[in-house]
């Protein structure tokens, strides 16, 4: 929502004079009933019986790779998703201490940053006001928010990287970005970042799942939960339908921080969290590493880790059935043995599995590695594709069928010459 630039300096204040004082007096005005957040809460997600889609997806559309942005404590990661279903890892890039540091304060700060979520009316207010003066700060062209100026530095350069990788001087207009299910960045607060660097936000518009975090963004890399007939939204629920409920538990190592998931979840876009923890002292790097803690001896922090994993499945009052790993420093043997340790007698042997898919030759080891690392961009990139290419809140006409199986004819005939 840009407003026009108004260049003379005493219309700007007049502006946003006005726009604090409605944005104080609106909730006032309208007595007692809640604040509306950014996308009005007219409809809930999912509509039924769904609309037909007004207009087919164009071939670019179709055929264009899904981008995705993953932000993780330390670092973040891009990767994007091809028409022909292949993946390509971007890059990592190590944020700066001020990313550091926000992404430590966002952890172990409060948890709903939007105004449905602020219990008092003077928080409210405070919320408005902050609002209308991010709207003039993007109006003028600024990170509305210091916050966004700190995550759109790292999304920039992720961004410059994936146009890279992209060739021929494609742009990134559009991407999907997933967040630390501790942080649930909220949509607003990447529509700020996004809208500042000239991305859509492609996740925006609500379907059955309204936000990615990065426990489902991981659990869609390892390409788990995902329905296949993606393109007919009914046949993707009755797929989904048929999956099974899995409690999974998420972890995610790296040498800042260890942190957890315990998520419930049939289908990538039906999760609900039931824990989560963060844990700044128990990175890897406490132990070995520039920040290391003097002193530390290993059994002492590995006792502490495989603790720390065991708390919350030991007070989960069900069984944890899936177990993921990401992060840099997930793939180290002694993380996966305090895993073990941790997790022993409290799950099923074959959940305990994903901690020896470790291939046996070195090459693919390195491309294990390489998953930790990338899973979770790979899942936004996943959802990125899937949005794009679409439908998004509405069943196509057959026209549009027909012509997308046209298109795919043509591209396996080009692939074939
Ligand atoms: C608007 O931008 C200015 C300058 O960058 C910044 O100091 C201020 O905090 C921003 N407003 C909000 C609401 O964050
Ligand atoms: C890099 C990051 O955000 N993680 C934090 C994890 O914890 C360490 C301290 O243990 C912080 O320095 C990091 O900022």
């Amino acid at each position: 929502m840009l407003l026009p630039i108004p260049h003379h300096p005493f219309l700007l204040i007049a502006l946003f004079s006005l726009l604090s004082l409605l944005m104080r007096v609106a909730p006032v005005l309208s007595s007692s009933g809640p604040i509306p957040p950014e996308p009005p809460p007219e409809d809930s997600p999912r509509i039924c019986p769904l609309p037909k889609c007004k207009r087919c997806p164009t071939a670019e559309q179709i055929l264009a790779p899904g981008v995705g942005f993953a932000l993780e404590m330390g670092y973040g990661t891009a990767a994007i998703r091809l028409h022909d279903g292949k993946y390509q890892t971007i890059t990592r890039i190590d944020g700066t201490p001020s990313y550091a540091l926000l992404l430590r304060r966002l952890a172990t700060g409060p948890q709903n940053r939007i105004p449905d979520h602020i219990p008092s009316t003077w928080g409210k207010l405070r919320y408005l006001q902050k609002r209308a003066q991010r709207v003039l700060n993007k109006s003028l062209g600024w990170p509305a928010t210091p916050e966004t100026a700190v995550l759109a530095d790292l999304i920039s350069m992720l961004k410059v990287e994936t146009a890279a990788a992209l060739g021929n001087g494609q742009q990134v207009t559009r991407a999907v970005l997933s967040s630390p299910d501790r942080i649930k960045l909220a949509g607003e607060e990447i529509t700020d970042v996004f809208d500042y660097l000239g991305i859509r936000n492609l996740m925006a518009e609500p379907d059955t799942l309204e936000d990615l975090y990065a426990t489902s963004s991981a659990y869609a890399g390892f390409g788990m939960g995902l329905c296949e007939r993606y393109t007919d939204p009914y046949a993707c629920e009755r797929e989904e339908s048929h999956f099974p409920t899995q409690w999974l538990l998420h972890l995610d190592f790296a040498p800042d921080n260890l942190s957890g998931v315990i998520m419930g979840l049939n289908s990538v876009k039906g999760g609900s969290v039931k824990e989560a923890f963060i844990d700044l002292e128990l990175g890897l790097g406490r132990l070995d590493g520039p920040n290391k803690k003097p002193g530390l001896e290993p059994e002492v922090y590995w006792a502490a880790v495989t603790d720390r994993i065991r708390t919350p499945a030991q007070s989960f009052s069900l069984q944890i059935t899936q177990l993921i790993l990401t992060g840099s420093s997930a793939s180290d043997p002694r993380f996966k043995a305090a895993v073990k340790d941790a997790l022993g007698g409290l799950v099923a042997e074959g959940t305990l599995k994903a901690l020896d898919e470790e291939g046996k030759d070195s090459k693919e080891k390195k491309n294990k590695n390489l998953d930790l690392v990338f899973a979770t961009a790979k899942g936004a990139a996943e959802f990125a594709k899937r949005r794009q290419e679409g439908p998004v809140r509405c069943v196509e006409r057959e026209e549009c069928k027909r012509a997308r199986e046209r298109l795919g004819q043509e591209e396996t005939e080009a692939r074939e010459l």
